[in-house]
């Protein structure tokens, strides 16, 4: 466990948290950031005295920016598809049998808001700010991020976030059925403790069975996201693609159509 650079690991009465620990980036992840990931979703998930997960990222301005644009050279840095194992990060979340929270406490961006998406719940901050940016930086999310998200808000809204690339308040992605609840940020840890108790008292197995039965019905979705990541491994080789890096790079609007 302290062989982790990118993340925290801690496990406290019933509750397993993984902490996205790259402030810096404002908690974006690389190769090994999702690899880390991956490794404390299996320690948390296998072990029968942890009743829920909660992932969320350090410091107060993000939960999670998505992929790490430093790290992007027409391809991430780590393994996989695209550089990112994210097809098995984002199975995993769905695959361990507890409940995983994603407790956002400030910025859930590009890949972030993927997480937030494919977490069972979502507790945010007031502060909280969402948002897909995939398409303003030459990238998509093919499976969950895309697809996924439109059986969680509605068809008409996940087009609109991903068609135009705003951001969203907490409590429109509460309307929206994107966040379970809402709290100001002093709050936050209190909420999603008070959520976490409140599911270790049932049934360990119930919870679980239930989270497969939810899970059957949109788990062809996975099969969309490796199709979408091998289209992706192609998008990002191409010029357009990697305009959309440099630019965020180098803090400015991209020019795609040149
Ligand atoms: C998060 C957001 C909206 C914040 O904006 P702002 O203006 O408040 O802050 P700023 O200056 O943009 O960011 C603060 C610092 O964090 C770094 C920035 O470069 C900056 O660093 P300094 O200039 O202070 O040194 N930072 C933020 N996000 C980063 C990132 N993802 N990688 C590396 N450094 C990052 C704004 O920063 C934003 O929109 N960030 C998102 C950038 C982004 O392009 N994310 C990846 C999207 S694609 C993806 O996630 C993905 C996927 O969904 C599926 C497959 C593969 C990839």
């Amino acid at each position: 466990m302290s062989d982790f650079t990118d993340i925290i690991y801690s496990e406290h009465q019933g509750v397993a948290t993984i902490t996205i620990n790259r402030p810096d980036k404002y908690n974006a992840f690389r190769g090994k950031t999702c690899d880390e990931l991956i490794q404390a979703l299996h320690l948390a998930g296998w072990n029968q005295d942890i009743g829920v997960i909660v992932l969320t990222g350090a410091g107060e301005k993000a939960f999670c920016s998505g992929g790490d644009q430093s790290a992007q050279e027409g391809g991430y840095d780590g393994r996989g598809m695209i550089g990112l194992p994210l097809e098995e990060l984002h199975s995993l979340i769905r695959e361990v049998p507890q409940p995983v929270i994603a407790r956002v406490n400030g910025y859930a961006i590009g890949g972030g808001n993927v997480l937030v998406t494919c977490c069972d719940l979502a507790i945010a901050s007031e502060n909280a700010i969402f948002g897909q940016v995939g398409p303003r930086v030459g990238s998509v999310d093919p499976g969950f991020g895309t697809a996924y998200l439109s059986r969680v808000i509605g068809e008409k809204r996940a087009r609109e976030i991903w068609y135009l690339c705003r951001k969203y308040s907490a409590q429109q992605a509460l309307e929206w059925g994107l966040v379970n609840a809402v709290v100001p940020l002093a709050e936050l840890d209190h909420e999603v403790d008070q959520w976490c108790q409140e599911i270790i008292a049932l049934s360990p197995t119930a919870i679980s069975i239930a989270k497969r039965s939810f899970n059957a019905d949109s788990d062809a979705i996975k099969g969309i996201g490796s199709l979408g990541m091998q289209a992706l491994k192609l998008f990002y080789e191409t010029e357009e693609s990697k305009e959309g890096v440099k630019a965020f790079l180098e803090k400015r609007k991209p020019n795609f159509r040149k």
